[in-house]
Order: structure tokens, then C-alpha cells, then sequence
């Protein structure tokens, strides 16, 4: 029987990242002096690396010219994207995807509870809820695992492991809802069944394990099936 529905943040609940993430990181760079400019389909690359303490080393290990960066650099100028990021969030440049808000109602009208599992930094999960839910208290999510708080980021399968423990629940009584590969990896390698709602970053990829792929939440609703296709258009 399906229990929980598990999300992904960063592309699946809301798209964080061209207009987020991503105009942090390059303001972060723009206040430090480093020489790097990441445009959205620069940035689409280096998203094959999930974690943006991750993405920056990637980065740098890949352009030798740059200035070196320390680990403790990266640390900083990562921290100071973060306040950036919040920023942001707070003025409320980004909203939930359409169809979001319907489907957590309907998700808890049946009693099944939701949860979180990302790569991102719990802050800033937070800072998300509170800007588009409410202030703490408000918002549904049972269980919230964030990337710091687990060995492995994804695509290791550490942050659904976590978050089905924490829910108490078997892989076969949850659904995983991602929007990317290395997310998609990480749900599917957790042996959850995968939900993938594409967007811009990765329509049209192959997702062959996912049990449905959807490019929008605006139709979907819970169908409560015993064969794992709790979600459907
Ligand atoms: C999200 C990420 C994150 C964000 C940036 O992946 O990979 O790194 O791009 O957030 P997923 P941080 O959606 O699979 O969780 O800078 O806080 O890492
Ligand atoms: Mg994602």
C-alpha cells in the first residue's frame, strides 16, 4: 500500500535552478573576482554533478587556468552563494511548479504522508517552504533529509534510505517524484518507484526505470494503486 510520496526540491517542487541556484553562483563568483560566468546551458552541464560545493570543485578541477581554490575557499564562497540564494527565495523570485499545491492536498485528503529527500542544503529547503507554503509549522513535508546529512549525495541512494527510515516505511510503500538523472539514480537505486516530471533541464531524457514520466504536476493526482502508480495524468 502506498504511505508516503517522497520529492525531490531542486527542479521537481520548484525550478531552482537556472533563475536560483544558478544566478547566485554567478553572483558569488561576480563579488569574489573569480572569472567565471555560467550561462543556462553552461550551467545544464554542470548540473551532472549534484551538490554545488561538488559543481564548483568539478568545475575548477576541469579549467586548470583558473585562479586555485581551496577547500576552505570553496566552503566560503559556497556559504555566501547560500545567503545570496535565500535572499532571493525570501523576495520570492521563486515559486512552486503549477499543480504542486493541488497534489500535496490530495496527496494528505487520502492520508498519505510526504516527505523530502535532497541534495540541497536544509536552510535552504526551509527558506522554500516558508516564502511559498507558510512560516514553520505550516507546510506538510513529515520528513525533510538534506545532502549534509547523509554520506553520499545523490546519485547514491543515502538520502531516500534516510528518509524511508525516518518515515519508518519499506522502498515498497513510497514513491519517489525527481525531476534529473543523478536524482532519478539515487531514488531508483533505493529500489523506490520513480515518478520523473521532467523540465527544461531534462526533457527528453531516458529515465527507462522511471514507472511514469510526466513534463508537468498539472494533472496529476493519486490513483492509490497497489501497482505502484500512485501518480497519474
Ligand atoms: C540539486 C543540486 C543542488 C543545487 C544547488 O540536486 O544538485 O546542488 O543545484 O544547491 P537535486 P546547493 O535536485 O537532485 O537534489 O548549492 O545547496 O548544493
Ligand atoms: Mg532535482
Amino acid at each position: 500500500l502506498l504511505r508516503a510520496v517522497i520529492f525531490d526540491v531542486d527542479g521537481t517542487l520548484a525550478d531552482t535552478e537556472a533563475e536560483g541556484h544558478r544566478v547566485a553562483f554567478n553572483e558569488a563568483f561576480k563579488t569574489w573576482g573569480l572569472p567565471v560566468y555560467w550561462d543556462v546551458a553552461e550551467y545544464g552541464r554542470w548540473l551532472g554533478v549534484p551538490g554545488g560545493k561538488e559543481r564548483i570543485a568539478a568545475y575548477w578541477r576541469a579549467h586548470p587556468e583558473l585562479p586555485p581554490i581551496s577547500e576552505s575557499e570553496i566552503r566560503a564562497l559556497h556559504e555566501f552563494k547560500t545567503r545570496l540564494y535565500h535572499e532571493m527565495v525570501d523576495q520570492g523570485a521563486i515559486l512552486l511548479r503549477p499543480g504542486i499545491v493541488p497534489l500535496l492536498h490530495s496527496l494528505s485528503e487520502h492520508g498519505i504522508r510526504v516527505a523530502i529527500a535532497t541534495t540541497t542544503a536544509r536552510p535552504n529547503v526551509e527558506h522554500l517552504l516558508e516564502a511559498t507554503i507558510g512560516p514553520a509549522g505550516t507546510h506538510p513535508f513529515d520528513v525533510i533529509v538534506a545532502g549534509d546529512e547523509v554520506p553520499q549525495k545523490k546519485p547514491a541512494p543515502d538520502v531516500y534510505w534516510e528518509a524511508l527510515r525516518q518515515l519508518d516505511l519499506t522502498p515498497a510503500e513510497a514513491v519517489a517524484v525527481e525531476d534529473s538523472e543523478p536524482g532519478y539514480q539515487a531514488a531508483v537505486g533505493a529500489t523506490l518507484a520513480t515518478v520523473v516530471v521532467t523540465n527544461a533541464y531534462s526533457e527528453g531524457r531516458p529515465f527507462p526505470l522511471a514507472c511514469r514520466i510526466l513534463d508537468n504536476f498539472m494533472n496529476a493526482r493519486v490513483l492509490d494503486q497497489p501497482d505502484h502508480e500512485p501518480i497519474s495524468q
